[in-house]
This record gives structure tokens, C-alpha cells and sequence, in this order.
């Protein structure tokens, strides 16, 4: 037998027993002519001690080797137990000493404490997720996995899985394209989400379906954004909006148990609206306070032409009227790159405000000012104003956030604690673009029911049946109701932008389909590999996942993505154009 138990599970009832263990040596001590080794496998590490006088290859045994050794648990001697480790109790004697194979000296450290450029962490990642850090991510992802997995398939839903070479799939992404050889000058896309494919199984009486999907999209890169990344992806017939909700919290939940040992209470809900007017943003972080409030009202009519019949909102910052002009530079500054004209601040003083717009202000503006941000002496006050609420509000709700990073008021870890929360009552659509309406979510979206009638009306004012769950600030996953009456899909199709060819040239499968008896359904994706990343407290989603993929989307391990011999193009009807520059 190779080995009989796991380094990392040795504890005092095994002493007296004989045993062999295969690993990495972590760390290596000389004493007294006695070599101590920490032996490390996948389950943790275990002191060997190693007399040379009987075994002598044990001085040239070196970090990072690989070794089977055998012998007898014993423990250690008094004085010399580690209460830090599992193992810290028993050591092993060892006997017999087979050096499995030998390494060069790591391009990386490879203990926790290291910070090393995550360049060279993902060019040698395979000595990176040596690393006990990386390895209780990958752990835990594993049982996060299995958690969902167990309690999609308790509430009766059926994994199926859906094909990756395929047509366009609109998430708001470019597609990853792939070249077909057997009909040149064709392409299947790679799946941004399994949407058509998961509403094509409700037609097909599937009734409640999930899987654990990899999902690819050509985007700008981000902390929490991967080229490549994994969504629990689900979708149920005749449900509505709050069964959707109840699925995917309880699946949630099990993840979150499984790791955390408790389960999270249950999630609040607040609208698209709410969410927006009080935190400025659809994805709030709600675990500090800071929230926005709208003084619209308080300068409906002022003078001051920066405010006057603007949409003004403001925030309080307590207690924080000392701060330096130079700070309140910069906030300024970061204020119009987040897409503010500006930022207007107030240092709140008994009688009166310290502000480069005060004198601008009527009395009564000033007074109505206080009351309405509740703001005392010693507070700083924020204020953005601008055409449209919405920008004032993204705006503000950007710096309060960086605000209170700034001011040590946002906890620094991403999972302490859970805020979580539901969003819901999105807007049908975000703006419009080149003369078409751009869906907030996805088109296959149906609108509230409330709302039809602001189709033709006003659109844009138009809520829709899409919902969000967010975790302190990051959005963990989407979901919605979905049109299923062919008539209506068209429409809401033309509206943005694609006329009835092109509907039938793109998704005419999935209209066809609603042609033969379509139930209604709803359903919700959220992403593995950022819920991974909340409960492991990581800030990257790359370290979650085994193998990712770089800033700039290269894979710095394989050189992909890499040129192709013309050999390969030639028989993909491929020839390349030159890139500019
Ligand atoms: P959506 O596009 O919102 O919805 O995606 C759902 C969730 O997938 C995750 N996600 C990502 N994770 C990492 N990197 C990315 N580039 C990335 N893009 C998305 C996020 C996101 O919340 N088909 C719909 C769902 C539905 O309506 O059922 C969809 O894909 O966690």
C-alpha cells in the first residue's frame, strides 16, 4: 500500500500504530544529529523525525521533495507538543525512507505570509495552490458546490446540462467565438449564460432544471469579473417571482451553512427604487450607514444655479468636519470620475457652514438642509446635484463607498458579516442607446404586471419582473420572470432595436417553441465563483478559481490564448488581418 493514513489526520490515538505517509517535505530542522521534517499532504502536516545514522539519504532530503516514509506514531516527547497544529501531539518515527522525487528550488514561496506578484503566481500556479490558503479555497468551492448541488436536487430540480458550442446568448457581453471547420465562414458562440436553452427545457416540460454551467463573456475585466466563470444556473415553470426566490435562498442558504456552520436569517427585500434612493447604487452594500438622502426638494426653487430644479442628493458623514481640504480635493475628484459635475461638501458648524457655496444658500435652504440630512455640528455634508436623479444618486452612492473604505467604516472582509439582500422591481430597461431602448436585464425579461401599459407610454418608466440578490455590495446573482407569449417577446424585441427578421434569424427557435404550448416560468442565476469568493473572504475572484485567467485574459500558465499554425486556419476558411499598429 502506498499509504495507509493522510499526514494531516494523525492524532494521539494513532500512537503505537505503524503507518505510511507520501508528501511534500514543508520544512526541514536539523537537531542534534536528528532530522525533523514537516511532511505535508492534502490534508495537512505531520512532524517526522528521521535518524541519519540508520537512514542517510535523510540530510540531502529537501523542501519541496516528495517522499514515502514508514514507521511508528509516537508522542512527542513533553515540552515539544505544538497546540497549534491537529497533529501537534504525536510525531513519527520513521524507518523506512523512499525519496519519490526530487524539486528544484520554488519560483514562489509558498507559505501564507508571502505576498508575491500574481504574475508568478499564475505562471507557476501549480506550486501556487500549494499554498494552505489556496488549498482551503479550492476545499471549500468544492463543498459550496455540493451544498447547492444537494439542495437544488431536494427541491426536485433536474441537472441537465446544456451545449457549449452554440448560438449568441445576449447577457450585455461580446461572445467568444468559435470557428466551425465542417461549414467555413460559420461560428457557434460560447454560452454567455444557458438562458435559451433553460426556457427551450420549460417548453419541453422539464419543469424545475439547474446546473452548475461554465459561462464565457468577452467583457472588460474586473476583481469580480472572469472571461470564463461558473453560474448555478436555474429556471422553473409556473412560478412566480417569490418562488424563484425561495429556491435560490434556500440553496444559498445550504451554501452558506456549509461553510459558515449557520444558516444566514432570512433576506430582506427592497426595491430597485429603494435601493437606488438610499444607497445610490442596485447592488447596495448596507453593513454601514452613510445613506443618501434626496434634498431635491429642499432646492426646488433656489437661487444657487448649481441646485436650482436639480436633482440634489446628499449624505452625512459624522463627525467628520475636520476633514482636510485635501481629502475633500480629492473626493471632488473622484466624484466627476465617477461621472458627477462635481461634488459640493459642508463642514457643519454650530451657526453656520464652512462651504465654498454657503454664501450661495438662503437661509431657509441652510435650515432645511440640517433637518432634512440630520447633520450637527462637527459632520461633514456631501452633496452631488445633476440633471438626472439617477446619475446624482450612482454618483454619490460610488463615493460613499469609497468614503467609507477611506474611513475604516466598511469592514474590510467580504464576508463579515453577510449582508445579503434582494433587489427587486428593476426598471425593464437602462437608457437608450443609438435610438433603441437597452434592456436592464435580459429581453426575455417580462415586464411588471403593473406596467404593460407604460410600454407605449413611457418605457422607460416601465418596472420589470427582474430581481437581484446582492451581498454587501457585489451583485451575487439575477433573475426574472420571463415573457412567454410569443406576441409580446416580438415586441419588446423590436423595441430594442431587433425587428422580426432578425428575431427569427437569432431566436427564432425560441419563438417557434412558444408556438407549441409554452408553461410560464421564471428562474435565476447566480455566480459560484463570486459567492466562493465572499465566503472565503478573498478580494479576487482569481483566487477561487484553479486555473484563471489574468487582467488582460490571458492564461499565463498554457500561453493561451496563442496563434494557431495556418495550417489550422486553412482549414477553418481563416485568413488573418494584420492588427492596426
Ligand atoms: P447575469 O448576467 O446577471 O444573469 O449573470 C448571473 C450571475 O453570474 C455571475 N457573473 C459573473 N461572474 C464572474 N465573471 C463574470 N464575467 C460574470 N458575469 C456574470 C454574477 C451574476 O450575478 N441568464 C441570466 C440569469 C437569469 O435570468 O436566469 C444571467 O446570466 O454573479
Amino acid at each position: 500500500m502506498m499509504r495507509t493514513h493522510y499526514a494531516g489526520d494523525l492524532r494521539a490515538d494513532h500512537v503505537g500504530e505503524r503507518v505510511a505517509l507520501c508528501g511534500w517535505v514543508d520544512s526541514r530542522r536539523d537537531h542534534g544529529g536528528i532530522v525533523f521534517l514537516d511532511l505535508r499532504d492534502a490534508r495537512g502536516l505531520a512532524q517526522v523525525v528521521i535518524d541519519p545514522e540508520s537512514l542517510p539519504g535523510a540530510h540531502n532530503l529537501r523542501s519541496e521533495w516528495v517522499l514515502r516514509v514508514e514507521g511508528v506514531i509516537r508522542p512527542r516527547p513533553d515540552g515539544t507538543v505544538n497546540p497549534d497544529l491537529p497533529t501537534g501531539e504525536v510525531e513519527l518515527a520513521v524507518d523506512a525512507l523512499e525519496v519519490i522525487s526530487e524539486a528544484e528550488t520554488l519560483p514562489i514561496p509558498i507559505d501564507d505570509r508571502s505576498e508575491v506578484d500574481e504574475a508568478l503566481r499564475l505562471r507557476y500556479r501549480f506550486v501556487d495552490l500549494r499554498r494552505p490558503r489556496m488549498q482551503a479555497n479550492l476545499r471549500l468551492r468544492s463543498r459550496l458546490a455540493l451544498a447547492i448541488r444537494r439542495s437544488m436536487e431536494d427541491q426536485g430540480f433536474v441537472d441537465v446540462q446544456t451545449p457549449t458550442l452554440t448560438r449568441s446568448t445576449p447577457e450585455g457581453a461580446r461572445d467568444f467565438l468559435v470557428p466551425s471547420r465542417k461549414q467555413p465562414g460559420t461560428f457557434y458562440a460560447l454560452p454567455q449564460s444557458p438562458q435559451l436553452f433553460k426556457q427551450l427545457l420549460m417548453v419541453a416540460g422539464v419543469d424545475r432544471y439547474y446546473q452548475i454551467a461554465t459561462c464565457w463573456r468577452d467583457e472588460d475585466l474586473r476583481a469580480d469579473r472572469a472571461p470564463e466563470f461558473v453560474q448555478l444556473d436555474a429556471e422553473a415553470s409556473f412560478v412566480d417571482e417569490q418562488d424563484v426566490m425561495t429556491f435560490i435562498e434556500e440553496a444559498v442558504g445550504a451554501a452558506i451553512e456549509e461553510i459558515t456552520g449557520a444558516r444566514p436569517p432570512e433576506i430582506p427585500r427592497m426595491s430597485w427604487s429603494e435601493s437606488m434612493t438610499r444607497f445610490g447604487s442596485d447592488k447596495p452594500d448596507t453593513r454601514f450607514g452613510l445613506e443618501l438622502q434626496d434634498l431635491s426638494a429642499v432646492f426646488a426653487s433656489s437661487e444657487f444655479r448649481a441646485f436650482g430644479g436639480k436633482a440634489v442628493v446628499g449624505l452625512r458623514v459624522p463627525e467628520a468636519g475636520g476633514t482636510s481640504r485635501s481629502r475633500l480635493d480629492a473626493w471632488t475628484d473622484r466624484a466627476k470620475a465617477l461621472g458627477g459635475g462635481g461634488l459640493v461638501w459642508m463642514r457643519v458648524q454650530e451657526a453656520e457652514l464652512d462651504s465654498p457655496v454657503a454664501k450661495f444658500l438662503s437661509a431657509d435652504e441652510i435650515g432645511a438642509l440640517r433637518q432634512h440630512l440630520g447633520v450637527e455640528a462637527g459632520d461633514l455634508a456631501l452633496l452631488v446635484a445633476d440633471d438626472e436623479r439617477h446619475r446624482a444618486q450612482t454618483v454619490l452612492g460610488g463615493l460613499r463607498v469609497e468614503i467609507a473604505t477611506e474611513l475604516g467604516l466598511r469592514p474590510e472582509r467580504l464576508d463579515d458579516p453577510l449582508a445579503l439582500v434582494w433587489v427587486t422591481d428593476f426598471p425593464l430597461f437602462e437608457g437608450e442607446q443609438d435610438g433603441v431602448l437597452v434592456p436592464a436585464h435580459h429581453p426575455f425579461t417580462a415586464p411588471h404586471v403593473d406596467d404593460v401599459e407604460l410600454l407605449a407610454t413611457d418605457p422607460l418608466a416601465a418596472r420589470s419582473r427582474a430581481f437581484d440578490l446582492v451581498v454587501n455590495g457585489i451583485e451575487l446573482g439575477s433573475g426574472s420572470v420571463r415573457v412567454h407569449d410569443r406576441a409580446l417577446q416580438q415586441r419588446l424585441f423590436a423595441m430594442i432595436g431587433i425587428d422580426a427578421d432578425e428575431a427569427q434569424a437569432r431566436f427564432g427557435f425560441l419563438l417557434d417553441a412558444f408556438r407549441y404550448g409554452v408553461p410560464p416560468h421564471a428562474g435565476f442565476a447566480f455566480g459560484l465563483d463570486r459567492l466562493a469568493m465572499v465566503l472565503a473572504g478573498e478580494q479576487s475572484l482569481r483566487d477561487v478559481i484553479a486555473f484563471p485567467k489574468s487582467q488582460s485574459g490571458s492564461d499565463a500558465l498554457t500561453g493561451a490564448p496563442a496563434a494557431v499554425d495556418d495550417g489550422q486556419l486553412r482549414d477553418l476558411g481563416l485568413r488573418l488581418i494584420p492588427p492596426k499598429d
